[in-house]
């Protein structure tokens, strides 16, 4: 379809290259945390408001938060248990701000493209529906019921439902998500990608095949009660600031930690608690006693070595393994036959770090393991997660009352909305008491995933694109492709509580619906209402907003599908939104382990999901746990190509930022940098501060991303680091993991172009 007369926004946020840079810092938290969560409140919300959410977020009666899936503690919680990024992202959704008819008016989408996605994000919270037309380059308000006859009339005129999209964020409440699918499955697709293809796909697809279940086998009582715990890919200062409240009672208890990670992150390093005295006087308690550098995509060597490492002292648990496993021959004769040189030159840390390391490991009475994206998005993310589970087998550190896996989720409900069903390719029996439950068949077809439905709708395959929340275009690979798949669609809809690009590059027409957030109060028919969400450890509780919605216009995620659906299908789904409790009703019926969810989730912090390889039963091909078996990746990278990951900063939650610093990194004022060795610059004739362009280089073909500022940082040789979402336009969409499809957003081949100098500024 053409895109008549509209000029196209850009798809790339603009370039801006202020950056200061100053020492970073060796530990997290402390007095500039509470001074930087007390700014964002009161920039974006004032005093009064800001006190009133920081005293409900993750209360039992109170709002879950809606930054990351940490666990909250079931018994001792805090006054305020909360992060200064939880404040942010509150302060982020509760803002006074608001943008109706009138900025849209002002601005035209090419406009507002040319701003940076801070500014987009400042402009305040959505209010009212707006639709984009065809040759309009303005944003202009329709009514709710136009809005969903509109989308009625273009997903009945496609040929097959297969050529509609629904996407997910992992935000959606359990009763949305779980309306969502219903809906898409009754209009007849399973096209139902989610942030979770881009994000822990490889630790659902590895965890599945090694152990029969894609969670997490450990409580936040036996992290905390661990005696020795390797954190892999994971930056918790950041992403998760509370897991160091946890860390910190681990090690306080005498527990040992290791960090893996090519980056000493602060956060791994120290934590001073803000809410402790001596914290606020930036007092740290020191956390990894062991930082293993490793090269980026180096885990499956450096796991390698710490199995061999515990085979060689004999800590492995026969008694477990021959009870619980299989595989494992296999895996025995594969470590023997790797040389220790193999392992050090596939990870980049030495003999003595991995054998210290190893030592911990086999020592341990209980052993968990942690990770996140550092393992899931490489091209073998799928084995790093299946060597976790090697490593966890071989000390027979399942459901052993303390040891375990902690695959640590990034959205707040990411993990629920699984188990909802927002999946391409639900298991058959759960669709069987889907159709059972709802008397219809549900399709079996697997659906799209998020890589594969870009290709579909740059290939005309697919042509309407429906997004419960998230930024599709940023935080999917390959920006420009991207961009123009979208463009390619007849009608692109977002739901949405704030601006963000994916309402700039669209379809032919375009949707935004504004929805409530989670701090705010859902009112309907039957009075107020609360939704459900599933944490990092299957916990699933209750979620009460308490303010006021942003504007009386705002409908509930639940409302607007429901509305939807009714548009769509010509049925009732008015029960479902008076009384929430007749979707949970549903969900009780359709997903095992909610027997009872409406009374077993008002007990006040929720209930927890059964998790059977806790109870050494695996649903796996064999019925046992599998030791698995992959190669060392090999990275020969030529002269002048470095391997580059993409991560967040201090101040971003994914697509959406909050501000312009790093403060951990000591990266101020910008985010158009890249970071790579000392050594590395100086070899390359780069210098501090430069300008560089990336290229990225895949399967011959380049890719380009301008104007980088060069930061000397402590990372290993040949890798380097930049932010997401700027990097994104540099990863190849056919550049994804094996089996999960996760985009490689950690293992990027990248050339530095060398441009003209930026004036000194630190
Ligand atoms: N404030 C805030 N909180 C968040 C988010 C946010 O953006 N902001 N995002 C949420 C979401 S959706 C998610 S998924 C999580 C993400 O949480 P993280 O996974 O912590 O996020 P990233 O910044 O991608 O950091 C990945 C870490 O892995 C390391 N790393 C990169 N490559 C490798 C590698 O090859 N091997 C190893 N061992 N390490 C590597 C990086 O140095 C970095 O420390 O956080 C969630 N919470
Ligand atoms: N290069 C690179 N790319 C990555 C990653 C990476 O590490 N590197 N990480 C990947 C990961 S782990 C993930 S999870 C994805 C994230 O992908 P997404 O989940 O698609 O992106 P977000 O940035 O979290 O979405 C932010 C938007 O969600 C909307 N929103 C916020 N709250 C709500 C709500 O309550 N309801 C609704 N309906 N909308 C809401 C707002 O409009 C906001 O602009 O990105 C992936 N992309
Ligand atoms: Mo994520």
């Amino acid at each position: 379809m053409s895109q008549s007369k509209r000029e196209k926004a850009a798809a790339q946020p603009p370039i801006e290259t202020q950056v200061t840079l100053r020492e970073p810092k060796h530990f997290a938290g402390g007095k500039n945390a509470v001074i930087k969560s007390a700014e964002a409140m009161t920039r974006e919300q004032g005093w009064a408001r800001g006190v009133k959410t920081w005293l409900a977020v993750n209360q039992k009666m109170g709002f879950d938060c809606p930054s990351c899936a940490w666990p909250d503690p079931t018994d001792h919680r805090s006054r305020f248990e909360f992060c200064e990024n939880g404040a942010k992202a509150i302060a982020s959704e509760a803002t006074t701000k608001r943008i109706g008819r009138e900025f849209f008016a002002q601005y035209s989408v090419q406009e507002l493209a040319q701003h940076s996605d801070l500014w987009l994000d400042r402009q305040g919270r959505l209010t009212e529906p707006l639709v984009l037309r065809p040759g309009s380059d303005h944003y202009a308000p329709i009514p709710w019921d136009e809005a969903f006859a509109l989308i009625a009339e273009n997903l009945k005129a496609l040929a097959s439902p297969d050529k509609a999209i629904f996407y997910t964020s992992g935000r959606a409440s359990n009763e949305a998500a779980f309306l969502y699918q219903l809906f898409v499955r009754r209009f007849g697709t399973n096209n139902l990608p989610d942030c979770s293809n881009m994000c822990h796909e490889s630790s659902g697809v590895g965890l599945g095949e090694s152990i029969g279940s894609g969670k997490s086998t450990v409580t936040l009582a036996e992290l905390e009660n661990a005696d020795t715990i390797f954190v892999f890919g994971q930056n918790p200062g950041t992403n998760h600031p509370r897991m160091l409240t946890s860390l910190q009672k681990a090690v306080r208890r005498g527990a040992k930690l290791v960090a893996v990670n090519p980056l000493p992150e602060a956060g791994l390093t120290a934590f001073a608690h803000p809410q402790e005295p001596l914290g606020m006087l930036d007092q740290a308690t020191p956390l990894a006693c062991l930082h293993l550098p490793v090269r980026i995509n180096g885990d499956v060597a450096l796991l390698k070595g710490l199995c061999k490492a515990v085979l060689e002292s004999g800590a492995q648990d026969e008694a477990f393994i021959a009870a619980h496993t299989r595989g494992y021959e296999a895996f025995c004769t594969d470590l023997d036959a790797t040389s220790w040189q193999e392992l050090t030159d596939g990870c980049g840390v030495s003999e003595a770090e991995i054998r210290a390391a190893g030592a911990l490991a086999s020592q341990a009475k209980r052993l968990v393991l942690c990770w996140a994206m550092g393992l899931t998005q490489h091209k073998n993310g799928v084995a790093n997660v299946q060597y976790l589970v090697n490593l966890v087998l071989l000390r027979g550190m399942l459901g052993k009352g303390g040891g375990g896996l902690l695959c640590v989720r990034g959205h707040s409900n990411v993990q629920g909305d699984r188990t909802m069903g927002i999946y391409e390719k639900m298991p058959d029996t759960w669709l069987d008491r889907l159709g059972t439950v709802f008397g219809f068949n549900p399709p079996r077809k697997h659906g799209l995933d998020t890589v594969e439905a870009i290709h579909a709708m740059l290939a005309g395959k697919a042509s309407v694109f429906f997004a419960l929340g998230g930024n599709f275009l940023s935080a999917t690979p390959d920006t420009e492709v991207t961009a123009e798949a979208l463009r390619q669609c007849g009608l692109t809809v977002q739901v949405s509580t704030k601006l963000n690009r994916s309402h700039l590059v669209t379809g032919e027409t375009a949707l935004i619906l504004p929805c409530l957030g989670r701090t705010e109060r859902d009112t309907q028919t039957s009075g107020e209402q609360f939704v459900t969400v599933e944490d990092s450890v299957s916990n699933v509780h209750a979620s009460r907003g308490t303010l006021e919605p942003a504007s009386p216009a705002l409908k509930s995620e639940p409302a607007i599908v429901a509305e939807l659906a009714q548009a769509v299908l010509g049925d009732d789904w008015s029960g479902f939104v008076s009384d929430y409790d007749r979707i949970r009703e549903k969900i009780a019926a359709v997903v095992p382990g909610f027997e009872d969810f409406n009374t077993r989730v008002r007990v006040p912090g929720g209930f927890v999901l059964p998790n059977p390889p806790r109870e050494r039963q695996f649903a796996t091909v064999s019925g046992k746990a599998h030791f698995t078996v992959h190669p060392i990746p090999q990275w020969q990278l030529p002269p002048g190509e470095w391997l580059m990951m993409t991560i967040r900063t201090h101040d971003q939650f994914n697509t959406t930022i909050y501000g312009n610093d790093d403060r951990y990194r000591g990266i101020y004022g910008g985010r158009r940098v890249v970071l790579v060795h000392p050594d590395d610059a100086a070899q390359a004739g780069l210098t501090k501060g430069e300008l560089v362009d990336i290229v990225s280089v895949f399967e011959g073909e380049e890719r380009r991303a301008e104007q980088f500022v060069l930061v000397p940082y402590a990372l290993p040789r040949r890798c380097c680091a930049t932010y997401f979402p700027e990097a994104n336009v540099l990863i190849p969409l056919r550049s994804h993991a094996d089996k999960s499809k996760t985009p490689t957003s950690k293992s990027v081949v990248v050339r530095l172009h060398k441009l003209t100098s930026l004036p000194e500024k630190s």
